[in-house]
């Protein structure tokens, strides 16, 4: 600690330059030689001033002067006082001088020793400070542990508290354990008993047991042997089971086929039966017919003879029959009359029709013909004429049983269509000769008689 010289001040004023000796205050009074220097200066006037007035005032003012003079007294003697009071306090000071000096020398000695204590306390501040620091860093550190710790405890409770439950578990576990145990002890003590009798017996089986063990060794051997063996046998198994499996396909599929040539057989016996009959039949017909062919060329030639004289008749009727017109609403072409309807009918009622005029739908038997019908009714008119195969498919028919040759059908007809078509018609062509298309039996059109 610093110490402030200021605190020596009074002691400076305290010396003894500037104050004066008591003698000197006695001697030497200010007020009373300025007294006495008046007092001479009016007794030099007196004697210039012997006027009553001058006197008079002289007197007051020595009255005036005596009492001044008085006054200083009084205030010497004060001061005289005053003085001695100083001294006294003087004296008290210049103890309480010593005194402060002596405190002072001890003062500066302490602070001396205060400023060495001074600088060991700073020194060792320093080092608490270092040490504070490092002691921090310490505590940073041991706090971030700290809350490490705090966080491992939690996690640890909670792995208490499992490994509680589990204990808890676990000696429910035990104690069911220990009753099994003291059971099985128990078991355990008659199986020891059953296992003593079993060693006996075991003895007695482990000889056994190696000479099985012997038989055991040859038999391995001779499983290595078959096992090859087998293996041989088993891809020659797995070939013959493919041969077997294709042989049986070809046995199955032959067996198909013999089922199929025994039906076949059969059926052929059967026919060969009936042919054989037939054939029997017919050779009793055929010499019946060998006969009656006999008899028929005989008959041929004496009726070929009155064919020829026919057929010179026939001509003459055709001849005759050309020359003749036919009735009202026919038309006439060589031989025959037509007719067409003016209504529409299915084939059959439309047949039926003509044969209820004595005639029959109309047969084409030539091109002419053909022309001459094409002729008869108008362009995009079908109309019925007499050929049918509903008899049989396909198999074309005239109305006067005679089959159907020379055709005129529509490119792609006969078609039947829907495979029920199985009735003929005439389509009309202006530049052609006119065309044949099958239709269903029961669609309604003009048709054509002829007779
Ligand atoms: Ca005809
Ligand atoms: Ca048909
Ligand atoms: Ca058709």
């Amino acid at each position: 600690m610093d110490i402030d010289d200021n605190i020596y001040g009074p002691r400076k004023n305290l010396t003894m330059e500037g104050l004066v000796t008591p003698d000197e205050r006695f001697s030497r009074p200010a007020s009373a030689d300025t007294t006495q220097g008046n007092y001479n200066a009016m007794t030099q006037e007196q004697g210039h001033l012997n006027t009553t007035t001058d006197r008079d005032q002289l007197q007051t003012d020595y009255d005036s002067l005596t009492k001044e003079k008085e006054q200083l007294k009084s205030d010497y003697n004060s001061t005289i006082q005053q003085n001695e009071k100083l001294q006294t306090n003087y004296d008290n000071l210049i103890r309480e001088k010593d005194l402060l000096q002596t405190r002072y020398d001890n003062v500066t000695k302490e602070r001396g020793q205060f400023q060495d204590s001074y600088r060991t306390l700073t020194a060792e501040r320093d080092q608490l400070q270092a040490r504070y620091s490092s002691l921090s860093k310490v505590k940073d550190q041991v706090q971030n542990g700290y809350n490490s710790l705090i966080t491992e405890r939690d996690q640890l409770q909670t792995s208490f508290n499992n490994v509680t439950e589990e204990k808890d578990q676990l000696q429910a576990s035990y104690n069911t354990l220990k009753r099994e145990r003291d059971q099985l002890q128990t078991g355990y003590n008659v199986t020891q008993r059953e296992r003593d009798a079993l060693q006996t017996d075991r003895n007695t089986l482990t000889a056994s047991k190696n000479q099985l063990q012997t038989n055991y060794n040859t038999l391995q051997r001779e499983k290595n042997d078959l096992k090859t063996r087998f293996n041989t046998l088993t891809t020659n198994s797995n070939q013959l089971k493919s041969n077997y499996t294709t042989l049986k396909r070809d046995k199955d599929q032959l067996q198909s086929n013999y089922n199929t040539l025994t039906t076949s057989k059969n059926q052929l016996q059967t026919s060969y039966g009936t042919l054989r009959s037939e054939k029997d039949r017919l050779q009793t017909s055929y010499n019946t017919l060998r006969g009656e062919k006999e008899q028929l060329e005989t008959n041929y030639n004496s009726s070929a003879t009155r064919g020829n004289q026919l057929q010179k008749e026939i001509d003459k009727m055709n001849v005759k029959i050309r020359g003749m017109s036919c009735q009202t609403g026919w038309r006439k072409f060589e031989i025959s009359c037509y007719y067409i309807s003016a209504e529409k009918r299915n084939w059959t009622v439309s047949r039926q029709d003509c044969k209820s005029k004595g005639a029959d739908l109309a047969v084409i038997n030539s091109k002419e013909e053909q022309i001459f019908v094409n002729g008869l009714f108008e362009s995009g008119t079908n109309a019925w004429i007499g050929m049918t195969d509903s008899i049989t498919e396909g198999n074309w028919t005239w109305v006067d049983g005679t089959p159907v040759t020379t055709t005129y059908w529509q490119p792609g007809q006969p078609n039947s269509y829907s495979g029920n078509q199985d009735c003929g018609e005439m389509v009309h062509t202006s530049s052609k000769v006119g065309e044949w298309n099958d239709d269903g039996c029961f669609s309604e059109q003009v048709w054509i008689c002829e007779k």
